[in-house]
């Protein structure tokens, strides 16, 4: 094998530059001192240029022979490539893996090697002039247009938390190897039964009569090569089962296949994956199965990990999923405005227990259904669905994310619904029908959200139908309340946007930019009237911040309380509800956004309030009638006996005990008390039994309608091995204490109540050996009646 990866160089005006591949000419053009850091200030808007050009990169290698393949994946977008000047591919699909005999192209010794990446805004623009009819496309999103005609990540072009750099590079593999051979791919399935897993495994190859051995789990096989199918049925006793985090252990065993020299392995789990969606008396269920076991689904959107794939690796992507698995998730949506990820990202999730709900990439816009755009999409499922159809994660194929809406949402779609509706049929059953081709046993969703097969309903609204995404407290501007006035199945989608820390602002705005209304800081707000829904929100609930940095600090506080009133209502239904995926996970570049990790992977309050609120025996305060209903809920899968205490507590810190009760709670949640408080009062929970224990803090108004006093936090800190441990003190009752560090790192726990006479430790892990770190403390009073007023 010949590594074509490495160091390339890309031509720009008469310039030879520096281009490392795998990786995006536009982080190439700004580590060769081209152009400015993207992300910093309002560079963004000075780089379109880039995506409106054709670019050429090259490099020399030298071979012994040349009856050579090459192998290549992840090309972006519009790319040919030539070998001596013969061009031997040309690929217009970024989702594309691409085999190509370089036999009539090589040369013993000294060989040249072309990219040439073509002009995607003018490519795209042809595309949509010569289809049949206007193709509509999410412009607000999108302020690179057309984007809807290329298959690319929708969000290069733009999106409402990403800049639009529509960047081109290679981002998978790029190498020569020797034909011969090979098993083309392998189609892999379970069956399961009390004691006994049976894996069959399918190679495919064109080496009629040759003969495969396949070995899993110490179980060998072999079969020969008949009508290009070599098959074996690998039947493991006491099988060692994978879970989803939480639920289990992953064990993986590994699969070898071998035909002559030709040798595949796949690290397989062993698990029975079912998405069960039954009619009932209020209408379609939603839930995964795991080994016949009930799993509520407690995760996040995945979006792309950076805006210029070249600053993707695997070890940041492992941090960012390993912050998911700390935060209690056990379920990832990698979201279909994206990319279908590298494989080393579902080794991660199989690693970690991360169920991987999976779109196609289709999103937000209208697509072509034409015969040639088609065929391609066929294609395209058909590589990614075998490439990734054995991983233990994988839990659900999806088809698209909201083109369902997306026919409601423009002016040519609302009036001529039929053609619209008819066009993504036929994209929807291509999907389908070339997954169900590829891996006959699937499991499919048709879109996200979906109300159900051939159902073509509002699941924006409708709550009693399949997945739902629920933006009415975001998008329209209704109350964090208003989260409980549904009851969905499963939401697969509902957010609400914060500031990114301040450490992470710092990186892109000067401090004569710290200010909401800076065009800075509105330029790094992609969701038109974001910055203002943000502090329109803080007027309904919080006294305003004293400053931009505790404007900030309220902005985070109040995402985790919107997102912590959605979920703690949403798992107070299980069984009804067996879902929740937060909006979003992670971020592409520093934004304001819905995201609960900051652009790098640290932990906004929200990813805090997360580890909380989805912990795997938990209490949900509900708000009814005289009073809150105090629901316990349990997802370990095995009953547990929890004692369940309330108090009033006034704003001095004092605590009365108002009731206490001890429940059995199992796979339903339970009523475990209803109690009320007075007025000027806030209710204070905690619950313990079987290893569990946790406490939480409820208002039954607003914050800004309590006369809250000043906190006067006190704090100590104590080195231990390579971790700080702070000790913090409160003199009353102290509100989401914060702390931020003057350096990457993470905390044990932030965003906590304080009550006097209660110090609280925390720990800070720094990512790095460094100078000591300086702690800022922060807590709602001193944020918005300023220091001890
Ligand atoms: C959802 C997503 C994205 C979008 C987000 C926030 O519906 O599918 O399209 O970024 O809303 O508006």
């Amino acid at each position: 094998m010949l590594n074509l990866a490495g160091d390339w160089v890309l031509s720009h005006d008469g310039r030879d530059i520096p281009f490392a591949l795998p990786g995006d000419g536009i982080d190439a053009l700004h580590k060769a001192g081209v152009i400015p850091d993207p992300y910093f200030g309002r560079n963004e808007y000075g780089l379109r240029w880039i995506s409106n050009s054709t670019w050429v990169a090259r490099r020399s290698f030298t071979v012994p022979r040349t009856d050579l393949v090459l192998v290549a994946s992840m090309l972006d977008t519009l790319v040919s490539v030539a070998v001596n000047g013969v061009t031997v591919l040309t690929s217009d699909n970024m989702f594309l893996s691409h085999r190509v005999d370089l036999s009539g192209a090589l040369r013993v010794g000294e060989n040249e090697i072309t990219l040439t990446f073509g002009n995607v805004v003018e490519e795209a623009a042809r595309r949509q002039a010569a289809q049949r009819y206007f193709v509509p496309f999410s412009a607000n999103n999108t302020p690179i247009h057309n984007g809807n005609m290329l298959r690319k990540p929708s969000c290069d072009f733009g999106w409402d938390w990403n800049i639009a750099l529509a960047p081109f590079g290679v981002y998978g593999d790029l190498y020569l190897e020797e034909a011969g051979p090979r098993i083309d791919h392998l189609v892999i399935s379970q069956a399961h039964e009390p004691g006994k897993a049976t894996v069959t495994v399918e190679a495919r190859s064109e080496e009629e009569g040759a003969e495969v051995s396949f070995a899993l789990c110490g179980v060998h096989a072999r079969a020969v090569v008949r009508k290009g199918v070599a098959r074996a049925v690998l039947p493991v006793e006491n099988p060692a089962l994978w879970w989803p985090a939480g639920q289990g252990a992953q064990p993986l065993h590994e699969l070898v296949v071998k035909l002559g020299a030709h040798r595949l392995t796949r690290r397989i789990g062993l698990r029975q994956m079912e998405l069960v969606t039954e009619k009932d008396a209020v209408g379609l269920g939603f839930k995964f199965r795991v080994n016949g076991r009930d799993v509520f689904a407690k995760g996040a959107n995945w979006i792309p990990q950076d805006a210029l794939s070249g600053r993707i690796n695997a070890e940041d992507t492992r941090g960012l999923l390993q912050s998911a698995v700390d935060a209690n998730m056990n379920m990832i949506r990698v979201w279909g405005g994206g990319r279908y990820e590298p494989t080393w990202f579902y080794d991660l999730c199989d690693e970690l227990g991360l169920m991987v709900w999976q779109d196609f990439m289709f999103s937000c816009h209208i697509y072509p259904a034409d015969d040639a755009f088609l065929s391609g999409v066929a294609e395209e499922v058909r590589q990614n669905a075998l490439r990734l159809h054995h991983h233990a994660c994988l839990a659900v194929w999806c088809g698209d994310n909201e083109l369902i809406g997306a026919l409601t949402w423009f002016p040519e779609t609302r009036a001529n619904r039929d053609q619209y509706l008819v066009g993504y049929d036929r994209l929807n059953r291509t999907i389908e029908q070339a997954l169900k081709a590829a891996v006959p046993g699937a499991v499919w969703w048709p879109s996200s959200p979906s109300p159900g097969p051939m159902d073509f309903g509002d699941a924006w609204h409708d709550d009693s139908k399949g997945d739902m995404h629920f933006w009415s407290v975001w998008h329209e501007g209704r109350d964090f309340d208003h989260y409980r006035d549904v009851s969905p199945r499963f939401c697969s989608e509902f957010g609400f946007q914060s500031y990114p820390s301040m450490a992470t602002i710092r990186k892109f705005a000067d401090p004569k930019d710290w200010n909401i209304a800076a065009p800075v800081m509105e330029s790094h707000q992609k969701n038109a009237g974001g910055n203002a829904r943000i502090a329109e929100t803080m007027f309904r609930y919080f006294r305003f911040p004293v400053d931009f940095e505790n404007f900030v600090y309220v902005s985070q506080v109040q995402q985790g309380l919107a997102i912590k009133t959605a979920v703690t209502h949403w798992r107070s239904l299980r069984p009804h509800c067996m879902g929740t995926l937060i909006w979003q996970l992670n971020d592409t570049w520093p934004v304001c956004s819905w995201a609960s990790l900051d652009h790098g992977g640290n932990w906004k309050l929200l990813h805090h309030m997360a580890k909380d609120f989805f912990a795997p025996v938990s209490v949900s305060a509900v708000p009814v009638v005289g009073g809150v209903e105090l629901r316990a809920v349990n997802d370990t899968g095995a009953p547990v006996t929890l004692t369940v205490v309330a108090h009033a507590v006034r704003m001095d810190g004092q605590r009365r005990e108002l009731a206490r009760a001890t429940i059995e709670v199992a796979g339903q949640a339970v009523p475990a008390l209803h109690v009320a408080v007075e007025d000027g009062e806030m209710l204070a929970f905690t619950w313990e039994g079987a290893g569990e224990a946790g406490e939480d803090l409820f208002a039954p108004k607003p914050f800004k309608a309590y006369d809250l006093l000043p906190a006067k936090l006190a704090h100590s800190i104590k080195k231990a091995g390579q971790a700080f441990e702070i000790t913090v003190e409160a003199q009353s009752l102290a509100l989401f204490v914060s702390l931020e560090a003057d350096q990457p790192g993470r905390f044990s726990d932030n965003a906590f109540t304080l009550f006097p006479g209660q110090p609280a430790r925390i720990t800070f892990t720094p990512d790095h050996l460094g100078p000591e770190p300086r702690f800022t403390l922060r807590d709602l009073h001193s944020a918005t009646y300023g220091k001890d007023i």
